[in-house]
Parts: C-alpha cells; sequence; structure tokens
C-alpha cells in the first residue's frame, strides 16, 4: 500500500526538487546583475499524505482523480520583499518556456475572507521519468515577507482549531491581517530609501570578502 503512494508521489518529488533550482535561480541571475532581486527566497514542499487524503475526503475528490483535481500536491512559494515584486515575478514566471500556466488565483486583489493574501499560479510541469513524459500540476504561491508570516501562523493556528477559531482569536487574525497588509503599503512607500541601502550594504559586503 505504502510503495503504491511512494509510486505516485515519485515524479510530485521529483518536480519540486527540479522547480526549487529552477526559481532559486531566477534569484541568482538578478544578484549576478547587482539588482535588487524581486525575489526573497523559495521552498518547496510535496504535500503530506495525510493532507492529501484529509483535503480529497473534504473536497470529494475521488482517489483516481487526483492526478486532475488535486492541484497542490506540488508546491513551491516564492517570497517577495514588495507587493510590486509579485506582478515582477508573475510576468517572468509567464515567460517561461518550461512550464505552462493553467489557472491564475489573484488572492491579493480579491483577499479570502479568513484575511488571507497570495498569488496562485497552478502549472501543468513535464516530468522526465524512465517511463517518458509524465505531466503533473504544481501550484506556486507568490507573496510578501509580511503575507507569509500571517499566513504561516494563521495555518498553524487553523491546525490546531481545525478551522473553528475563538471570536477572539478570529478578531485578533483579522487585525494581524490588515496590520500586515499597512506593513506592505509602508514598505512599498519607502522601498527606493530600502532599496539603495541594500545596494549599498551588498558592495560593502562584497569588497569586505575580496579583501
Ligand atoms: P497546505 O497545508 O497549505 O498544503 P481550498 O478550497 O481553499 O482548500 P484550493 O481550492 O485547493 O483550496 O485552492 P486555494 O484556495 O488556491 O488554496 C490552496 C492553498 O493556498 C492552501 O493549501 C494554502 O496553502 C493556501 N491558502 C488558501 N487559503 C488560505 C488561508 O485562508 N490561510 C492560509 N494560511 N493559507 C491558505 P491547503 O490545501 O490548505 O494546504
Amino acid at each position: 500500500m505504502m510503495r503504491k503512494w511512494d509510486l505516485f508521489l515519485a515524479p510530485y518529488k521529483q518536480a519540486v526538487d527540479e522547480l526549487k533550482v529552477k526559481l532559486k535561480g531566477m534569484r541568482n541571475q538578478f544578484e549576478m546583475q547587482g539588482v535588487h532581486s524581486p525575489i526573497e527566497f523559495v521552498t518547496g514542499r510535496v504535500k503530506p499524505l495525510p493532507s492529501i487524503l484529509h483535503k480529497a475526503n473534504k473536497k470529494n475528490i475521488p482517489l483516481d482523480k487526483l492526478v486532475d483535481e488535486m492541484q497542490d500536491i506540488a508546491g513551491l512559494r516564492m517570497m517577495c520583499q514588495f507587493v510590486d515584486d509579485i506582478k515582477k515575478v508573475v510576468e517572468i514566471l509567464r515567460t517561461r518556456n518550461d512550464f505552462e500556466i493553467v489557472e491564475e488565483r489573484d488572492y491579493i486583489t480579491h483577499k479570502k475572507v479568513s484575511g488571507y493574501r497570495s498569488y496562485h499560479l497552478v502549472i501543468r510541469y513535464p516530468v522526465q521519468t524512465i517511463d517518458g513524459e509524465k505531466k503533473i500540476l504544481a501550484e506556486i504561491q507568490i507573496r510578501t515577507l509580511a503575507m507569509n508570516f500571517w499566513a504561516t501562523i494563521e495555518h498553524s493556528l487553523n491546525y490546531k482549531y481545525s478551522g473553528e477559531f475563538p471570536k477572539d482569536i478570529e478578531d485578533r487574525l483579522q487585525r494581524a491581517a490588515e496590520a500586515a497588509f499597512r506593513l506592505d503599503e509602508e514598505m512599498s512607500q519607502i522601498r527606493g530609501e530600502i532599496q539603495e541601502a541594500q545596494v549599498i550594504f551588498s558592495q560593502k559586503k562584497e569588497s569586505k570578502g575580496s579583501d
């Protein structure tokens, strides 16, 4: 039984490993050009089997339809400093020809009722296997550091309370989502100043490194 799932998840694992390298590569390319990178860091994971089964059950997805109907078994996350960076990253991803974008969900312009904000791309990614090419779906979530902070905390609380938050926690999470939104706005306002400081800082680090 376990082996069946290992085999099923193998191409997803390969896709996450490959995409992590590819998306991190974008950040390196910006750094090499000595310009501000719109990508701060990249993470990736294969959804754990219990979460796959739980979601399939919740959303009534038959297990033999997982390949087509569960879009986030392979998940990548790209964190940005500024909200404007998200657009830039999405534009670059749209020009790539190693995957096809099948869906875009803009939870930034249209935040979820929970307060969740993030930009989601669902892609169809070809994995090369010894049995030929397998196309799998993967979800790339692009968000600012502030959006990520909120989502991470909310996600663990969600887990603790199984989605049924006590009223005071729910109110606090709403206020925290507002605060994260305002933080993003403030950071965007002083973006020029921050970036100048970061360029000077990285030049200093470089000249120290070459001593
Ligand atoms: P995990 O644990 O992150 O892997 P849904 O119907 O909302 O369950 P759907 O239709 O698959 O989800 O797509 P959607 O809305 O784009 O959400 C997919 C993923 O986005 C979620 O994966 C979360 O990672 C993230 N997400 C969406 N809404 C919220 C939210 O309100 N709070 C937080 N913290 N994250 C959210 P999963 O399946 O929840 O699982």
